[in-house]
């Protein structure tokens, strides 16, 4: 069984957003378009208390829990099934992983929602290619799924110029396969 992960497309990483990224909106109308052709599809939000540790000198505050900029985008189609995942709630560590916190002693149901699903192989595009989607890239292959990065589907935060680079070279030598969302249609 295959999974997509679609990760944190939420309202306060889109341009206008407090963690606003550029362009991000753009691969919204193509992840519509490709979740049909996967077995399961989950969504991550991004779900911080109010005063998380990392608004103090990390980020700014963002996706507060319940507030619109935490909401998926609009135009984000999640069906009415969708799994979502919550990461992000203990105050005193980030999740930027959608499977483990930062310092790998807490972990969402991810994991185990793959194991009962069978899920051996899972596709991952979203926000942003060099936090979320490269540290839930990097824990699934450490627990041992095949795993894709749907690239053109991702964009970064890129606080340096070629953090988005980086994170793509580092995600492919750690052993994730990288490919388009074009190579996605061609294979089904
Ligand atoms: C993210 C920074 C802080 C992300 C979340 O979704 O990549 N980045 N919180
Ligand atoms: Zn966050």
């Amino acid at each position: 069984m295959n999974t997509l992960l679609v990760v944190d497309v939420q309202n306060d990483f889109l341009p206008g957003g407090q963690l606003g990224i550029n362009n991000a909106d753009s691969i919204i109308e193509k992840i519509n378009e490709i979740t049909k052709l996967f077995d399961y599809c989950i969504f991550t939000k991004d779900w911080h208390p109010a005063n998380h540790s990392s608004f103090i000198n990390i980020w700014p505050k963002h996706c507060i829990q319940y507030s619109s900029g935490a909401e998926f985008s609009k135009n984000l189609i999640v069906p009415k099934d969708a799994i979502i995942i919550y990461k992000g709630m203990d105050n005193v560590i980030d999740s930027y992983s959608a499977f483990f916190d930062n310092d790998k002693t807490s972990e969402t149901p991810l994991n185990s929602i793959l194991l009962s699903k069978k899920v051996d192989t899972i596709y991952i595009c979203g926000l942003a290619t060099d936090y979320c989607v490269k540290y839930s890239v990097m824990d699934a292959l450490s627990l041992g799924y095949k795993t894709y990065v749907i690239a053109d589907l991702t964009r970064a935060v890129n606080v340096c110029p070629n953090d988005y680079e980086t994170a793509i070279e580092e995600m492919k030598n750690a052993g994730a396969i990288i490919v388009t969302s074009d190579d996605l249609k061609l294979n089904k």
